[in-house]
């Protein structure tokens, strides 16, 4: 099922043109309009002119994090504030606050790309939408509630947080599809085990979930738990929030909006493009947002495109599942690790809650790794020797998998910290 069929299931010559012109306006956008933009492009010796084809978005200059802290809090907006109605920030999982505005068609647009992401992950105008991200300035929950509503779907705003009443509302109130991060979907779904409330007493059918790295095997944990279909979908505030891209019901990689969006796959060191297919970080244009539009915004968010066309129909370009962002990857031994390949492995232990956290430490010149792990009371109060055998076994794998050792700590259930939002995965005490 789609939500604008004409759109998302674009000829590819079509979809080309449209972008072409779109990208043409929003250079003049913001060559006319936000004094930034425009210094770089002089001092690059490029105008909106130059832009004739596609190809050409390479000779662009890219926009960074720093970019956008540099001009706190409304340097890159390109509207008046009389023409903002709505404004977003980010704390971030890394440095200040990023501020994001919208303008009324940006949010006409907005809730248009949120209903495609809930339409394609199974919601309709008859399901009961449940959403428990936080309302505030995060642009979760405010995106998937305009999106749901534009669906015409039941929108339950719970916001996060207060886990059992959470339970209780999605019980009876007869909630269909849950929206959440998907660390707040297994937390979710431990409580209502704990709460001996059986899934059958839910009326779920969907979750949709988003916000951070999730894995597969963490996908499967959640699904069983909930009964549910569960499908990830993507965003970030600096280009929209989510509505960038999501899976279908095929879950064959994330269907990207691109006549909204221009994304390129380059190489973090480089810049260059990678190859068609390889992983790389996410670089994205906007192509049709007023209020704030975004040229060649280095994500960090690494991923790659996806071959082929999905099964569902849409045309779009497929993108795999976030692993992670360029900043979160850890340096163990020389050893590029992401949080999301521990996660996958842990998933494939019985008996290990799927709770984990990383810690690094600094001992002498080196960097020391510890898994901790949330290990089941029945492992926990067992005898050493099984606790020890636990141990022993997932370090094989990691070591297998990773290519380095890391020491691994059976912890007691709810010793570590839970999360309602995004969850944090690393505690670096190099930092500290
Ligand atoms: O997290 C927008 C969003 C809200 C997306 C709800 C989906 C659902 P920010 O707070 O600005 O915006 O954080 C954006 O979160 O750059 C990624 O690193 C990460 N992220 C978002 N979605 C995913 C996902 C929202 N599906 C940052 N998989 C992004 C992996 C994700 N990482």
């Amino acid at each position: 099922m789609y939500w604008e069929p004409e759109k998302e299931c674009l000829d590819r010559e079509d979809l080309e043109q449209l972008q072409l012109e779109r990208l043409q306006s929003t250079l003049n956008r913001v060559y006319e309009h936000v004094p930034f933009y425009r210094k770089k492009f002089d001092a690059m010796g490029i105008s909106p002119e130059d832009v004739g084809s596609l190809a050409d978005l390479a000779r662009l200059p890219f926009t960074t994090k720093a970019d956008l802290r540099e001009n706190y809090p409304y340097g890159l907006f390109a509207v008046p504030m009389r023409e903002v109605v709505r404004i977003h920030a980010s704390s971030g999982t890394t440095g200040a606050a990023t501020v994001v505005g919208y303008t009324r068609n940006d949010i006409r647009t907005w809730s248009n790309l949120v209903a495609r992401v809930l339409t394609a992950g199974g919601v309709t105008k008859d399901d009961v939408v449940q959403i428990a991200f936080g309302y505030g300035l995060f642009t979760g929950a405010f995106g998937l509630h305009y999106g749901a509503e534009r669906v015409g779907a039941s929108v339950i705003p719970a916001s996060s947080g207060n886990t059992a009443r959470q339970i209780q509302i999605m019980k009876d109130f007869k909630t269909t599809a849950i929206v959440s991060t998907p660390s707040y979907a297994l937390l979710m779904a431990d409580t209502l085990r704990e709460m001996g409330i059986p899934v059958s007493a839910l009326s779920l059918r969907y979750g949709l979930f988003g916000a951070e790295p999730w894995s597969d095997a963490m996908r499967k944990e959640i699904e069983g738990k909930l009964g549910i279909v569960a499908t990830d979908n993507y965003g970030l505030s600096e280009v929209l929030g989510p509505g960038v891209s999501g899976e279908c019901l095929e879950r064959q990689g994330l269907h990207i909006h691109e006549d909204h969006f221009l994304v390129e796959v380059v190489d973090p060191e480089t810049l260059r493009p990678v190859a068609p297919g390889e992983a790389g970080e996410l670089v994205i244009t906007t192509l049709t947002k007023e209020a704030f539009p975004m040229i060649r915004y280095r994500t960090r968010d690494l991923t790659r495109l996806l071959p082929g066309t999905c099964r569902c129909g849409r045309t779009g370009l497929r993108m795999g599942r976030v692993s992670g962002r360029t900043d979160d990857m850890l340096i163990i031994k020389g050893v590029n690790v992401f949080p999301s390949q521990i996660e996958h492995i842990l998933f494939e232990f019985e008996g290990t809650e799927p709770h984990y956290q990383i810690v690094v430490d600094r001992k002498g010149a080196m960097d020391e790794v510890t898994v901790m792990v949330e290990a089941a009371e029945s492992i926990f109060f067992d005898q050493m020797r099984r606790q020890k055998e636990m141990v022993e076994k997932i370090q094989k794998r990691l070591a297998q998998e990773l290519g380095i050792a890391v020491d691994v700590r059976l912890v007691e259930r709810k010793t570590l910290g839970r999360s309602e939002g995004k969850a944090k995965r690393v505690v670096d005490r190099r930092k500290l």
